[in-house]
């Protein structure tokens, strides 16, 4: 048995419609609602919207990505109370409407980070890049955050200086936008880009956490956790926390979803199949240190959804995306040991023994040229992932079950 082919979908505005996704042998769509305002409840009304339309195309909706955790909570707020509450009748809705995998990040104020949304590859196509000394030029001349250069190694800024030094103030303007505005929006944008001074506004949001350490935001995340997982597992849903991308901390802010360490951390806060993981192989594989093989071994039984993407590393925290089985990692012993995962599921007699699977991000090429589309989700780039991932697993299928 494969893993379950789904695919990011980003609602009735994505360019790629649901019966797109039919045709290409999607069983299940990943999505969100998106026009819904951070921190307020999804209502039961406007989720059978989106399950019924998917459902009429003969497919399902395997996992909502994301219902995000507003700053409220991760800060701990004056306003937690009340957006915990939403938080658990969003995750009690969900469940009641039979959606029962649930992603999402405790990243502070940005979610992913690349310094370029279009790093042509010599091929013709174009993939997002990150660059350590571009975003500290970016940080530490641009934003200009108080303090920031005592953040880097001295290498760093002095390549960051040279960086800043070759580029025109356009390209600095559209740098901060990529960073702050263009990669988040249609995500889970904390800042409105379409203010002047989106930058300032930016910078009080990173104010926010001046208080919070690595400490701090642990002790948040186990207090969240210990409040949601219960209701989780009432309503018949699996969380999974999505890695940080990339996963160090970024802007002096912590990050604390990096390591196989910290995986563990927060799988044993609350000890509970509903308290789980996404395993995402392009974030965890920036962390050098991190072996994803044995993330698997470890830490399979709560992997609830995989994102599956590769990337090429450079010196000093750089890398490209790429292809899905091209790149630095090693595609073939990952799929094997998610495949096996799922038998062991089976045979430990577990119902949700399909791991859903998405192509994460993808290469722009051909068509993908002239289609709309979110940065680092091009329709023909991930198809040609969704292709070769589901080429590979079928392959392995074979080899584990002699069938
Ligand atoms: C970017 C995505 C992330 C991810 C969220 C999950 O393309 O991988 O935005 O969906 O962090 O909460």
């Amino acid at each position: 048995m494969v893993l379950e082919k789904s695919w990011r979908w980003f609602g009735f505005g994505d360019s790629v419609q649901l019966s797109d996704l039919k045709q290409i042998g999607i069983e299940g769509v990943v999505t969100a609602l998106h026009h819904i305002p951070n921190g307020e409840v999804w209502p039961v009304a406007e989720i059978l919207k989106v399950k019924s339309a998917i459902e009429a195309q003969g497919m399902h909706w395997t996992v909502a990505e994301s219902l995000p955790v507003s700053e409220g909570i991760k800060t701990r707020n004056f306003d937690h109370e009340r957006l915990i509450t939403n938080y658990k009748i969003s995750l009690q809705n969900l469940g009641e409407c039979g959606i029962d995998t649930v992603c999402y990040n405790f990243m502070p104020v940005l979610d992913w980070v690349r310094t370029s949304l279009h790093y042509p590859l010599q091929n013709g196509g174009e993939v997002m890049y990150f660059d350590y000394a571009t975003f500290a030029a970016f940080d530490v001349f641009i934003l200009k955050r108080p303090n920031a250069a005592n953040d880097y190694p001295d290498e760093i800024i002095a390549k960051a200086e040279q960086v800043i030094a070759s580029m025109t103030s356009e390209e600095h303007e559209e740098l901060a936008r990529n960073i702050i505005v263009v990669s988040q929006g249609f995500i889970d944008g904390v800042v409105d880009g379409s203010t002047p001074d989106y930058k300032k506004v930016f910078l009080k949001f990173l104010d926010t956490y001046s208080a919070i350490d690595r400490d701090k935001l642990r002790e948040n995340l186990s207090l969240f956790l210990q409040e949601v997982v219960p209701v989780a597992e009432k309503y018949g849903v699996n969380l999974c926390i999505h890695p940080d991308d990339p996963p160090f901390p970024v802007l002096g802010l912590p990050r604390i979803v990096s390591s196989q360490d910290d995986l563990e951390w927060i799988c044993q806060q609350v000890d509970s199949t509903a308290n789980g993981i996404t395993f995402c192989t392009g974030s965890l594989s920036v962390n050098r240190q991190n072996n994803l093989l044995q993330i698997v071994e470890k830490l399979g039984p709560r992997i609830h959804f995989a994102h599956l993407r590769n990337n090429v590393f450079f010196e000093h925290r750089a890398f490209h995306e790429y292809g899905h089985i091209e790149g630095d990692i090693d595609m073939y012993p990952i799929i094997k040991a998610l495949l096996k995962e799922q038998i062991r599921r089976k045979v430990s007699g577990r119902k949700d023994v399909r791991i859903p699977f998405r192509p994460d991000h993808g290469v722009k090429m051909l068509d993908d040229y002239t289609r709309s589309a979110n940065p680092g989700y091009p329709l023909i780039g991930r198809l040609k992932g969704l292709s070769e991932l589901s080429g590979m697993q079928m392959a392995i299928e074979r080899e584990l079950t002699g069938k």
